[in-house]
């Protein structure tokens, strides 16, 4: 799969907005990519492809859950995750893209997980400090962006998971993972 493949299949998956979101994503995941060393090729891709399932039907994702084998207790954490993980799969099956490190950065964008690749943490910053976001702490996550991958990450996860349990809505357990390894190892290097 290359990019004029890819953005030809995003743009037919998204809506507009969405797509000028990746777009956004794209551009920001390479500067990121440069700054920090990380292949800003596989950025590119996993970026453009990254919200691939946003508009799939929840029903339907739910049903690919389940019969692809996919873990079950993506279920019970609403539905704002799954077109992350679901988003992968069809990635692999229908686009037979087979680029692993691509299709792990699409699948834990939204969540983040403990120990993330370049590729992920460059991918999940810069769907969040995209030009176009506008979430509260925003600007200081964007700073730090400049200087310090890991750092802005976990700034990233705690404002996500603050948010959530702001609202009252359940943490993928994956992300509370996320947020301890970063907590730690930022520590650790001081
Ligand atoms: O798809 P985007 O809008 O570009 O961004 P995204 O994939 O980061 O999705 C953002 C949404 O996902 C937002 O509503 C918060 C939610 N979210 C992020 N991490 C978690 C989460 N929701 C739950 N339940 N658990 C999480 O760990
Ligand atoms: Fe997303
Ligand atoms: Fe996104």
């Amino acid at each position: 799969m290359n990019e004029i493949e890819a953005f030809d299949a995003v743009r037919r998956s998204l809506k507009k907005r969405r797509f000028e979101h990746t777009e956004r994503v794209v551009e920001e995941g390479e500067k990121l990519a440069n700054r920090f060393n990380v292949n800003v090729e596989k950025v590119r891709l996993a970026a453009i492809l990254h919200d691939y399932a946003k508009y799939r039907p929840v029903e339907e994702m739910r049903n690919t859950i389940i019969n692809a084998g996919l873990e079950e207790r993506l279920l019970d954490f609403g539905d704002e995750i799954l077109h992350a993980f679901v988003g992968a799969y069809y990635l692999e099956h229908e686009l037979k893209v087979a680029d692993r490190d691509v299709l792990s950065a699409v699948k834990y964008h939204t969540t983040g997980r403990a120990n993330m690749t370049g590729i992920e943490k460059v991918v999940f910053l810069a769907d969040y400090i995209e030009p176009g976001r506008n979430f509260p702490g925003i600007e200081e996550v964007r700073e730090i962006a400049k200087l310090d991958l890991d750092q802005a990450c976990f700034m990233a996860l705690k404002n996500t998971i603050g948010f959530l349990v702001k609202k009252g809505q359940p943490v993928y357990p994956e992300t509370f993972e996320a947020y301890n390894y970063y907590s730690n190892d930022l520590k650790r290097r001081k």
